[in-house]
C-alpha cells in the first residue's frame, strides 16, 4: 500500500501567509519577504507531510490555485495585460483588482470569484472568450519542484485537470468553451513531458467534476482530454473528490491514466463497484480519511473493509486523505484549551497524516503492529457515542416533539403585507441595509481586550451600547426606514452564534483559507445543540429604544450555521439543522416578545449546501426550507420576517427561497442585477424584494443615477409596492468615510423614486 496527500493547508500554524500578504499589500513589506515566506511555509509543509510516499508538490498559493492554474496556462484576460510592474503585481492585480497599495498603477475589474464546489472555499473564476490562446508557464511549477527536490522530497505534482478547469470558467460572449479543449490540451500535454522531464513520475491530476452530472459532451471532453495526454511519459493519477463518481465511474475507470482517486468517504458505496470495473493495470487510490471533516478516523471501522481490498489490490491500493487538507485546520496541538474529550475525538491536518500511516502500517504489518497505538486512538472514539456531552435527552425530546410546529405562516403575504404596513407605516421604496456596520479599530481591540481579561464585563458592554448608540444616530441623520443595531457585538455571524449555543466548540488557531488572505474559524458542531438563554434580545430592546423606527433584529439562519460548521458526522446533517432551527425558533419568539417588529434571518449559505448531484438536490432543499420555516413562521402576521441571500446565483433555486416565505428578501445582485431581476419576474416572486442597489465591496462611491435606474428596471418586472431599496451586503468590511456617502446616496436614490414612481392604482 503506498500513501499520498491532495493537498495540504497553506495558512501557516500562525497564518504567517495571510499576515505576510497583507503586510506586502500595504506595502508594508517588499515581494523577497513575502516570497520568502512562502518558501519557508511550503518546506516546512512538505517536512510536515514527510512520512508519506507522495507528497503534493503545486498545491501551494499566494492566493488561489485556480488563479496559478490560469497563469500556467498562459490564460489572462485582456485587461490584465500592459500593467507595469513584476510578476507578482500581476498576479495580485487580477486577484484582487489592484496591487499594492503604494502602486499607483490604475484598479482593473478583479476576476470574479466564486464558491469551490460546495466548500466555503472561493475561487477565481478563469475567463475564456472567443479570441482564448493558451501557453504554457512553468515558472512557477518549476520553481516549487526544485525546491522540492533540493529538500529530497517524494514529490507529486499538482494540476486541475483541463476539463475541471474549463467547467470551471465563463465563456464571454457566449459560445462553448470546449471548443477550447484542444488547444489546452496541447499546452497540459507539453506541461507533462517538462514534468518528466525534470524527473517527476506520477503527476495528480484533479477532476472534481467528476463528482457531478455530466451530460455526454463533457463526458466526450473527458475521452478526448485523457487520450491526448496518454501518450506523455509521466504516470497520471486522476483524482476526484468531495462525492462518489455515480453514474460517472465507467467514465472514470476506463479513461487511459495509471491511477484513480475515489472519495471514499462520500463515495464509499462506489468502492465495491470500482474493484470490479477498474482495469487490473491502475491504481486505485482509495480517500479514506474525511478532508472535509474534523473528526477521528474510526480506524479499526476503515481497516475491516480496507483489509479485503488490500489483499486483493495488493500494491495497485494507495489510500489518502478523501481530498486536499485545505479545507480543515492544520494542528489540533495548537488547541489546549478545548475540552480534553472534545479533543480526543477530533483530528485536524497534521493528525489525519497521522492516521493514513497509522493505516498503512497496519495494512502492510498487520494490526497486531500497531496494536497498541490503535488501542489509544480508538478509546476517544467510544467515548464519544456515549458522551453526554454529545447526547441530551432534553433536545431529542424537543425534536420529537416538533414535529407538531407550524412551519408555515399562519396568513397568506398579501394578508401578513396589509398588517404589517398598518403597524409599520413604511413608506414606498423603503431604504434598510443589511445588518453589519464598520467593524472599526476600537471595535475589535475592546473585543480583543475584554477576551484577554484587559477589560471587564461591564466595561465591554458599555463600549458596545456607545457603538449601537452611535450607530442608531447615524442610521436616523441618513433618513433610512427600517434601522439595525449595527452588530458591533459580533465577530463572525456564524461563530457568534455557535458561541453562546450548547453543542458548539470553538478552536483558538483552527483557521481554514475562504479567500485570498482571508480565513474563516467554523465552529464545530458536536452535540445535540440547545440555547442556554436569549443571545441577541437585549442587544435588539436597547437599540430598538434609541429610535422610533423600526428596529430590525439580526439573526444568521439554520442552514447557514449549518454550512459554516464542522457537523457532525453521527446524524444526518438535517437532525442538526433541525437542532440549531428550534433553538434560533425560540430566539426569533423572544425577539418578537420583547416588540421587535422586524426580524432578519440570514441565510447566505442556503445554495453552498446544496448536494453536488441534482438527485439529491430537492431532498435538501425541502428540509432546508423546512428548517427556515421552523426558525422564522412561528410569528404573528404583524412581525416582519426578512431574509438575505448573497455570495451566489440564487436564479435556478429560486422557487425554494420562494418557499421560504420570507415577507422580505434583500439580495445581492452585484454581477448581474438583471438577470436576477428577471429569474424573479419569470418565477413571479410573490413576496418584498430588496435587490441589493449597490456593491459594497466596490471602493467606489455608487451613483444615484445608476440606483435610480436599477429599481426602475426592477419596478418594470416587478409592482413597486413590493421593492425595496438596501446594499447588497452587510458593510462591516467597510469604512464610514465610505459607508455614510454611500448610503446617502441611496436614501436620495429612494426619494427620488418616490416622486416619479408611485403605484399607479
Ligand atoms: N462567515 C463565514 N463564512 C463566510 C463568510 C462569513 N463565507 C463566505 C464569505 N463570508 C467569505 N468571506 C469572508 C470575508 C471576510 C473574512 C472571511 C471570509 C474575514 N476573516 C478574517 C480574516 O481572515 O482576517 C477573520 C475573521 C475573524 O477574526 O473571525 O475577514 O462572513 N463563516
Ligand atoms: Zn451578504
Amino acid at each position: 500500500v503506498t500513501t499520498h496527500n491532495l493537498g495540504f493547508p497553506r495558512m501557516g500554524l500562525r497564518r504567517e501567509l495571510k499576515f505576510a500578504l497583507e503586510a506586502y499589500w500595504r506595502a508594508e513589506s517588499d515581494s523577497a519577504t513575502l516570497l520568502d515566506c512562502a518558501r519557508t511555509l511550503r518546506q516546512r509543509h512538505w517536512t510536515l507531510q514527510n512520512g508519506l510516499d507522495w507528497v503534493p508538490v503545486g498545491d501551494f498559493s499566494l492566493y488561489d490555485h485556480m488563479l496559478d492554474m490560469s497563469f500556467t496556462l498562459g490564460h489572462l484576460p485582456e485587461r490584465a495585460q500592459g500593467f507595469e510592474g513584476d510578476e507578482l503585481e500581476r498576479y495580485f492585480r487580477l486577484a484582487r483588482g489592484q496591487g499594492r497599495s503604494a502602486c499607483c498603477g490604475s484598479a482593473i475589474a478583479a476576476a470574479e470569484m466564486t464558491k469551490w464546489f460546495d466548500t466555503n472555499y472561493h475561487y477565481l473564476v478563469p475567463e475564456f472568450d472567443a479570441q482564448t490562446r493558451f501557453e504554457l508557464d512553468d515558472r512557477r511549477l518549476r520553481q516549487q519542484w526544485g525546491e522540492a527536490l533540493a529538500q529530497g522530497v517524494r514529490a507529486k505534482p499538482v494540476l486541475i485537470g483541463p476539463v475541471t478547469y474549463l467547467w470551471l470558467g465563463k465563456m464571454r460572449g457566449g459560445g462553448d468553451r470546449l471548443h477550447l479543449l484542444p488547444a489546452l490540451l496541447e499546452v497540459y500535454a507539453e506541461l507533462l513531458k517538462r514534468l518528466h522531464a525534470w524527473g517527476a513520475t506520477w503527476v495528480q491530476i484533479d477532476e472534481p467534476i467528476l463528482v457531478q452530472d455530466l451530460d455526454p459532451d463533457w463526458q466526450h471532453a473527458f475521452n478526448l482530454a485523457y487520450h491526448q495526454l496518454k501518450n506523455t511519459s509521466v504516470q497520471i493519477l486522476l483524482t476526484s473528490y468531495f462525492g462518489g463518481l455515480g453514474e460517472n465511474r465507467y467514465l472514470a475507470a476506463n479513461l487511459p491514466v495509471a491511477g484513480l482517486h475515489l472519495d471514499a468517504v462520500r463515495g464509499h458505496e462506489d468502492v465495491a463497484a470500482l474493484l470490479n470495473i477498474l482495469p487490473s493495470t491502475k491504481v486505485l487510490s482509495l480517500g479514506v480519511i474525511d478532508g472535509r471533516n474534523i473528526w477521528k478516523t474510526d480506524l479499526e471501522a476503515t481497516l475491516n473493509w480496507l483489509e479485503p481490498i488490500a489483499q486483493r489490490l495488493q500494491e495497485r491500493l494507495w489510500i489518502a486523505p478523501s481530498c486536499s487538507l485545505l479545507h480543515v485546520p492544520l494542528d489540533l496541538a495548537t488547541e489546549p484549551a478545548l475540552d480534553p474529550s472534545l479533543r480526543s475525538w477530533l483530528s485536524f491536518a497534521r493528525q489525519k497524516l497521522h492516521e493514513l500511516e497509522l493505516l498503512a502500517r497496519a495494512l502492510r504489518l498487520g494490526r497486531q503492529s500497531v496494536a497498541s497505538e490503535l488501542l489509544a486512538h480508538q478509546q476517544g472514539l467510544n467515548q464519544r457515542a456515549q458522551s453526554p456531552l454529545v447526547h441530551r435527552p432534553e433536545v431529542q425530546a424537543a425534536l420529537r416533539a416538533s414535529g407538531a410546529l407550524p412551519i408555515e405562516r399562519r396568513s397568506p403575504y398579501t394578508e401578513r403585507e396589509r398588517k404589517q404596513q398598518a403597524a409599520l407605516q413604511l413608506p414606498l421604496w423603503p431604504t434598510t441595509t443589511i445588518g453589519s456596520f464598520p467593524q472599526t479599530g476600537p471595535i475589535r481591540q475592546a473585543r480583543q481586550r475584554f477576551k484577554s481579561g484587559l477589560i471587564d464585563a461591564a466595561t465591554y458592554e458599555q463600549a458596545m451600547r456607545d457603538e449601537i448608540a452611535l450607530c442608531v444616530r447615524e442610521q436616523e441623520t441618513l433618513g433610512l426606514d427600517v434601522l439595525v443595531h449595527g452588530e458591533a457585538e459580533r465577530n463572525d455571524m456564524v461563530e457568534y452564534f455557535g458561541e453562546q449555543l450548547e453543542g458548539f466548540a470553538f478552536t483558538a488557531n483552527g483557521w481554514v483559507q475562504s479567500y485570498g488572505s482571508r480565513c474563516v474559524k467554523p465552529p464545530i458542531l458536536y452535540g445535540d445543540v440547545q440555547r442556554r438563554q436569549p443571545m441577541t434580545v437585549h442587544w435588539s430592546r436597547y437599540a430598538q429604544s434609541l429610535t422610533r423606527k423600526p428596529m430590525k433584529g439580526m439573526l444568521t439562519g439554520p442552514v447557514t450555521v449549518l454550512n459554516w460548521s464542522f457537523v457532525r458526522d453521527d446524524q444526518p446533517r438535517q437532525t442538526s439543522c433541525r437542532q440549531i432551527a428550534l433553538a434560533l425558533r425560540a430566539e426569533v419568539l423572544d425577539l418578537e416578545q420583547a416588540g421587535i417588529a422586524v426580524i432578519q434571518i440570514d441565510e447566505p449559505a442556503l445554495r453552498e449546501g446544496l448536494p453536488l448531484k441534482r438527485a439529491e438536490q430537492a431532498a435538501y432543499l425541502d428540509w432546508a426550507v423546512a428548517c427556515f420555516g421552523l426558525t422564522a413562521n412561528g410569528v404573528r402576521d404583524e412581525t416582519q420576517i426578512h431574509t438575505h441571500m448573497c455570495y451566489a446565483e440564487f436564479n435556478d433555486i429560486i422557487e425554494h427561497i420562494a418557499r421560504l416565505d420570507a415577507d422580505v428578501i434583500t439580495i445581492e445582485t452585484a454581477r448581474s442585477a438583471l438577470d436576477l431581476l428577471e429569474a424573479f419576474e419569470r418565477y413571479a416572486y410573490p413576496n418584498a424584494i430588496g435587490p441589493g442597489v449597490y456593491d459594497i465591496h466596490s471602493p467606489n462611491q455608487p451613483e444615484v443615477g445608476r440606483m435610480v435606474a436599477l429599481l426602475s428596471s426592477a419596478a418594470q418586472r416587478l409592482p413597486l409596492e413590493r421593492l425595496w431599496v438596501n446594499p447588497d451586503c452587510g458593510l462591516k468590511t467597510r469604512q464610514w468615510s465610505e459607508v455614510k456617502p454611500a448610503l446617502q446616496r441611496m436614501v436620495q436614490a429612494a426619494q427620488q423614486l418616490r416622486q416619479t414612481h408611485r403605484p399607479s392604482r
